[in-house]
Order: structure tokens, then C-alpha cells, then sequence
């Protein structure tokens, strides 16, 4: 017994240790505790959560952009008003996501040169055009609309600094889908003119909002592990169905058309929909999107013009630090 144990490796001691603690984090995750940042977690887990969380501060910084683009354009004050709160809610979205992130222990730096170099992906949804007024309507109708069906069951994330993000930032997307249904809503009111942009607006986002939940689930390849560290509470598809069955009735009350001919109920109630074109999502993620050049050109272009903001902060920051030990040496 005593010659094995000083044959023993330290790598296989390491390997029996990290065994343990593993076991010991997923009796955790199983017993539905929130994991904190100075807690143990596998490499894996911290990998996968600084990709994904990552990627979701990307998305609201470049999600931005779209909408950006109608605030000169919005029809009233009122309009304006809204659209302008809600760019802004976006901006601070990713600004807590970026800090959630930083608690796995990348730099927020790190990670936006990342999405600058085009290494780190940002929502496939964000690499569409606005053409009009109705667009805004529909994305907040259905691009906040996904993206809160996709985040509500993230407050309950097993990473403690994720799940609290998405509690606030559940809140206001709530705001954004309801200020965006009610601009679908004037609009299907209003003149023939005014219907028929809101039904080409539905036309050009239906199947670009379907896309945003992710792959099909066969294809999905992070979905088995971060279902299992409860990162993940429902599949891709699960939520895409959840999406559609919401959604039909909505497009039904504004009394516009689903761009889908196949769509039926089934017994169980619900809309079956017709075949994603996967390879169209395929060709967005390898940047060949509508928008994929111009959004990284503008987001490129704007961490340049605002490196004077950053180097005027770090320029700050060294002053206190000289002030605060000069006063520690008094
Ligand atoms: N676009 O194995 P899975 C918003 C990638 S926020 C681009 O299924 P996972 C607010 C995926 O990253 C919208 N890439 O991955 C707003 C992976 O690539 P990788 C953003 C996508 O992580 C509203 C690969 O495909 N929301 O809209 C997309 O288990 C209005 C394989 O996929 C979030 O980020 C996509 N649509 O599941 C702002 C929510 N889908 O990393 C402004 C948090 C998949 O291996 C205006 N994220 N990929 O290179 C998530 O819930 C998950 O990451 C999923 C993907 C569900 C998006």
C-alpha cells in the first residue's frame, strides 16, 4: 500500500484531486447553489461562461447600431425619446455584462479586442438593415422579444454575477418589446401605406429572429455541457418553440402575417413552422451577413475615436494613485 502511494504522481495526485473538487462543483450545481466568482470552477466552465457572456455584451454594444440609425429619423419627440432611452438601456446592458465577465477573470479589454479582431462572435440577429420606421417597431416587438425569452430563464443561471445581470436586464427588455409592439401597433392601425410597412418589416426579420435562439439542437455543440452546469435551462429549440407559440397570436391581434405559408397548430397548440435556412445563419456567421462589414467598420471606428476617453480615465486614475500614496507617506 505504502510503495504505491510514493509511486503516486504529482500529476496523478493533481488529476484525483481535480476529480474530487469537480464532483464536489456539480453536487453543487445539481443542488441548485449559485457559484461565485472566488469559488472553484472547472476551466471549462469559466471558458464557457467568459464566451457566452462575452458574446451577449457584444451583441447589446453592437445591437446599438441598428437602431442608432432612426434616431434622427424617429416620427415624434415621443418617438425619439423612447428610442433614444432604449439605445442607452442597450449600451448599459453590455456595460454590466462586460463587468460579469471580467469576474471570470479576462480584462474587458481583452475581450473587445477579441470582437474587434473579429475572433469573438456578437448575435447573428445584429448584421440586418433598418430600412424604416417599422423596423424599430420590430425589433422591439421581436428581437427584444427573443432576447428576453432566451434571458429569463438565464436569471436563474447557476453563475451568481450572470443570473443578477439578467434580473435588471430582463426588466427593461420587457420595456423594449412593449414600447416596440406598440409601435407595430400604430402602424397596423394606421393607412394602407403604414400596414404595409409593418408587414415588410415582419416579412424581412420573421427568420433572422427564428435564428437568433441558436442552431438546431443536434448541432448545438455546448448545449449538453452547459445544460449539465445549469447555464443552460432550456435547449435551443425548446425556446425557439417557446418564441413562435408567443408570438403567433401577437401577429394575429396586430392583424399581420406570419412570412410562413407551412405554419400550422398542432393538436398539442402548437405552431409547427417550416425549415430554417441554416446555411443563410451559417453565411452571417462567417461575416457574410447584409450588415456584418459595416457593423465592425462602425464599432472599429468607434473604439478608435473614444481612445482618448480611455486614456484620459487611465491619465486619471495614475494622479489618484500618486495623490493617494504621496497622502500615505505623510
Ligand atoms: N448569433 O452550441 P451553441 C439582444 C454560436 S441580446 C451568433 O448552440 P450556445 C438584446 C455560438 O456562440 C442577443 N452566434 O451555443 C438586444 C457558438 O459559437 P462559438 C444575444 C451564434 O452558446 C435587443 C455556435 O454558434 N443574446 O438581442 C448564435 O450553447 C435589441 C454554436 O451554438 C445572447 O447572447 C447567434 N444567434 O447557445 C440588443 C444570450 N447562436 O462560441 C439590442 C446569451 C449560436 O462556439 C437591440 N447567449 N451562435 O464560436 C445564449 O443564450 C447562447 O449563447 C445562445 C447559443 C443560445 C445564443
Amino acid at each position: 500500500m505504502y510503495t504505491q502511494a510514493l509511486n503516486t504522481s504529482d500529476a496523478d495526485d493533481r488529476h484525483i484531486e481535480d476529480a474530487a473538487r469537480a464532483a464536489a462543483f456539480q453536487a453543487r450545481i445539481d443542488a441548485e447553489e449559485r457559484i461565485e466568482p472566488n469559488d472553484w470552477m472547472p476551466a471549462a466552465y469559466r471558458r464557457t461562461l467568459t464566451r457566452q457572456i462575452s458574446q451577449h455584451a457584444h451583441s447589446e454594444v453592437v445591437g446599438m447600431l441598428p437602431e442608432g440609425n432612426w434616431i434622427t429619423r424617429a416620427p415624434s419627440l415621443r418617438r425619439k425619446a423612447a428610442l433614444l432611452a432604449k439605445v442607452q438601456d442597450e449600451c448599459g446592458h453590455g456595460l454590466y455584462l462586460y463587468a460579469a465577465a471580467e469576474t471570470l477573470g479576462a480584462s474587458r479589454e481583452e475581450l473587445v479586442d477579441l470582437m474587434l479582431a473579429g475572433k469573438a462572435k456578437y448575435s447573428s440577429i445584429f448584421n440586418y438593415p433598418t430600412l424604416t420606421w417599422a423596423d424599430i417597431g420590430v425589433i422591439g416587438w421581436l428581437v427584444d422579444g427573443a432576447a428576453i425569452m432566451n434571458q429569463i430563464p438565464l436569471c436563474r443561471c447557476s453563475y451568481g454575477p450572470y443570473a443578477r445581470a439578467m434580473i435588471r436586464v430582463c426588466k427593461e427588455e420587457s420595456f423594449h418589446q412593449r414600447q416596440g409592439y406598440e409601435i407595430m401597433l400604430t402602424l397596423a392601425r394606421g393607412t394602407d401605406e403604414q400596414k404595409a410597412m409593418a408587414q415588410d418589416a415582419l416579412n424581412r426579420w420573421w427568420w433572422p429572429v427564428l435564428m437568433m435562439f441558436g442552431p438546431p439542437d443536434q448541432a448545438s455543440q455546448h448545449s449538453d455541457t452547459s445544460t449539465k452546469w445549469k447555464i443552460k435551462r432550456f435547449s435551443n429549440d425548446e425556446l425557439r418553440q417557446k418564441f413562435v407559440d408567443a408570438t403567433v397570436p401577437q401577429a394575429q391581434y396586430l392583424g399581420l402575417t406570419i412570412p410562413d405559408p407551412g405554419m400550422k397548430q398542432n393538436e398539442a397548440g402548437h405552431w409547427e413552422y417550416s425549415a430554417i435556412d441554416w446555411d443563410e445563419f451559417k453565411q452571417v456567421l462567417a461575416g457574410n451577413g447584409p450588415c456584418n462589414h459595416d457593423r465592425m467598420a462602425a464599432r472599429r471606428k468607434a473604439h478608435d475615436e473614444g481612445a482618448w476617453v480611455r486614456e484620459a480615465a487611465e491619465a486619471y486614475a495614475e494622479k489618484r494613485r500618486h495623490r493617494q500614496t504621496a497622502q500615505a507617506a505623510e
